[in-house]
């Protein structure tokens, strides 16, 4: 992670620049479009487009705002990104102009110089910290721009929550709500709007709950079956991922779901505390990840043999 250009020498160039593209990553997130939406609202003479390669999630078309996101075959001067860590991260329908990225602003520690202009900064718990600072000194923060700022701020540190969050983090959003944004409605729609299918995934992780080793592991379970059964879509299945690592006296969590599109094949998400290192198992799994968070599959006749094989994998691993 090499920075070759400063915040200040940024907001000069978002002075200058018009006919810009800003690109998100994949799947996007409150981060990535609060950032992208935070410029474009801050410079409205300007001719700014942003595209993400994937639909936006109806609960972030507040950040939005009716604009398109799609890719449109326009020739642009400048081409920026926001919260990309890397270039593949963008998806596949904006890889021609990926490609071309003039300038990347990112906070993740994994972050590579694919473009002229290079900015990441993993101290920041949020892209959306940095676009702070850059559109601060132009003094071009407004409503618009302060709601997408909070957005991105808030969702990215988990409210305020995660490690990530520093005395600066709080400055930031205390100068964002004196530009009078509504950030109870923010904060609704971001962490308090749960779905009927992720209250239903909710159920039946808690009715499917096993402990083991004395409640040391917890595991969850849906099969195709219990999905259908109860409504459950994919995305509502993202929610349950650390709720058996959060159980009083849980070391490992797991959560195993069935892939919709392949019958007999496991995800396995793994979330655990300091005492045990999940990608040590999820390796052992023909997967991987993080110390505290990794992943796997696992191919089984149904679900009580997935878990069969998982739990094999764990004993090898976790003291007894
Ligand atoms: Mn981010």
């Amino acid at each position: 992670m090499k920075n070759n250009i400063t915040l200040s020498e940024i907001t000069k160039l978002f002075e200058e620049w018009d006919n810009i593209l800003i690109l998100t990553h994949a799947n996007p997130d409150a981060d990535t479009l609060g950032s992208a939406f935070a410029i474009k609202y801050s410079y409205p003479e300007k001719s700014i487009d942003v595209c993400c390669a994937d639909s936006v999630p109806q609960r972030l078309s507040f950040i939005t705002k009716g604009n398109d996101t799609s890719l449109c075959e326009k020739e642009y001067d400048h081409i920026i990104s926001v919260d990309c860590a890397e270039l593949h991260l963008m998806g596949e329908a904006g890889k021609k102009y990926a490609f071309e990225t003039e300038l990347k602003i990112d906070h993740h520690r994994t972050s590579t110089e694919f473009a002229k202009y290079n900015y990441a900064d993993e101290k920041c718990g949020s892209c959306g910290e940095i676009i702070y600072d850059i559109l601060d000194k132009a003094n071009r923060i407004n409503l618009q721009s302060a709601e997408a700022l909070y957005a991105a701020i808030a969702s990215d540190t988990g409210s305020f929550k995660f490690s990530n969050t520093r005395p600066s983090t709080h400055i930031k959003a205390a100068a964002l709500m004196e530009k009078g944004i509504d950030f109870v409605k923010i904060n609704t729609i971001l962490f308090e709007n749960k779905s009927k299918s992720e209250i239903s995934a909710l159920k039946v992780a808690v009715n499917s709950l096993e402990y083991y080793y004395g409640g040391r592991v917890a595991v969850v379970g849906f099969s195709n079956e219990l999905k259908t059964e109860n409504s459950i879509d994919d995305d509502a299945l993202a929610s349950v991922n650390s709720l058996p690592r959060e159980i009083e006296g849980v070391e490992l969590g797991i959560v195993i779901k069935e892939k919709s599109a392949k019958q007999g094949e496991f995800k396995v998400s793994m979330r655990s505390g300091e005492s045990v290192d999940c990608s040590e198992i999820c390796a052992k799994l023909g997967g991987g990840g993080h110390i505290r968070a990794s992943g796997a599959s696992v191919r089984a006749e149904n679900l009580d043999a997935a878990k069969d094989i998982i739990i094999k994998a764990v004993s090898e691993c976790i003291e007894k």
